[in-house]
């Protein structure tokens, strides 16, 4: 709308002031109606209200200024209430968001196909490895995390594998470049299991501990398809006095029961690790046969999925340099260790290891 002019006031009685203001009104009413943008609120702003060459301010001038001593009052209240309704028709219309024509200019077609969004779904290493941790919290066990990279002493000399010894190269590893001027214990690695953390918790603490640490490490194994350089493991480790390999069978058993059904059954064949003494591999009845044999358990009724023992001395003796209640005299303790890929593999019936990592949405999808 351009701005027309305002004509002088012929009379300034009631009923003529009445008629010039009506119909001003009006004209602010109707001009308010069709602001669809916020730069049509804007002019219109300054069309009404603009200081100089404002509506307002020429009714200021034109008819507040001209009227006669008897007729400015009449006038001026005319004139405030005009400018509260154009005030009014301001405030709303910035406040009103786009009008109505806007919208139908905007509108959604509704009758449309919408856009289907995928729900994000746990990994299933996530939900394997949660579900493990989850069956040792339920029994009183804290959840532990540590550092992916680790120095020497962590990861091998404190879990009584010494410099030199021929057990490191059951685990070797990546170590960080250019560390030759550090002490052999200080130098970095990429972690080869979990346990530097049981070691850094009996550190900061004293026994009783019970915890369990998920979590990923790195080997330099040959991927296959049942190998990955990359894995995740849940160990954990029971401190207290007069534990004994009873406690241990006991809960290994209940554990396997918790994430394999009720019927499944373990048994313990002697074995060997630098950190456990004795020490023992644990085999579960066959899932997919119950025992009788089947293809998957290569017709022994038994499949092989975890590690355990009774933490060696020489394991104890290494926390006690900081915390001497760890004397392996007076306390003892087990520790287990499993691999989450291969229980999961076991519980999703999945035959590559590398379909967790490959992240393929025809994979992942099965699990949303
Ligand atoms: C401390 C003392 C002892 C952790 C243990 C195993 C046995 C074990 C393997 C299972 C499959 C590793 O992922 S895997 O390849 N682990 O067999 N781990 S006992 O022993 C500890 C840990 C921490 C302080």
């Amino acid at each position: 709308m351009t701005n027309e002019a305002i004509p002088d006031l012929p009379e300034f009685n009631d009923s003529a002031l009445d008629k010039a203001f009506a119909a001003l009104e009006r004209r602010a009413t109707d001009d308010a109606a069709a602001l669809p943008s916020p730069e049509a609120v804007e002019a219109f702003r300054l069309r009404w209200l603009g200081r100089k060459q404002g509506l307002l301010s020429e009714v200021s001038s034109r008819w507040l200024k001209a009227a006669p001593p008897e007729a400015k009052k009449p006038v001026g209240e005319r004139f405030k209430t005009l400018k509260e309704l154009v005030e009014r028709l301001l405030d709303q219309a910035a406040g009103a968001g786009p009008t109505d024509a806007a919208l139908a200019a905007e509108a959604i077609d509704i009758t449309l196909p919408g856009t289907r969004r995928l729900t994000g779904a746990e990994h299933p290493i996530t939900r394997t490895l949660n579900e493990i941790t989850q069956v040792f919290a339920a029994l009183g066990y804290s959840v532990g995390v540590g550092p992916e990279v680790e120095t020497d002493y962590y990861n091998f000399e404190s879990m009584n594998f010494p410099p030199g010894h021929p057990a490191r190269d059951t685990q070797d590893t990546l170590v960080v470049a250019n560390q030759e001027r550090r002490p052999l214990r200080d130098r970095l690695l990429l972690r080869t299991h979990t346990s530097p953390v049981q070691m850094r918790t009996m550190e900061q603490q004293p026994p009783p501990v019970r915890i369990v640490i998920p979590g990923k490490v790195h080997r330099n194994d040959a991927a296959d398809a049942t190998h990955s350089p990359i894995f995740h493991q849940v160990e954990g480790l029971c401190v207290d006095t007069n534990i004994t390999f009873s406690d241990l069978k006991g809960t290994l058993d209940h554990a396997m029961k918790a994430l394999f059904g009720s019927s499944v059954k373990t048994r313990f064949f002697p074995s060997f690790f630098p950190f456990t003494e004795p020490s023992a591999d644990v085999q579960i009845s066959c899932i997919f046969c119950g025992g009788n044999g089947c293809r998957k358990c290569k017709q022994s009724g038994w499949i092989e999925l975890l590690g355990c023992g009774m933490v060696d001395p020489a394991v104890f003796a290494f926390a006690a340099l900081k915390q001497p209640a760890y004397d392996p005299r007076k306390i003892s303790g087990f520790a287990f260790g499993m691999g989450v890929e291969r229980i999961a593999m076991m519980k999703y019936g999945i035959s590559e290891i590398g379909q967790f990592y490959a992240g393929d949405m025809r994979f992942l999808g099965q699990f949303a």
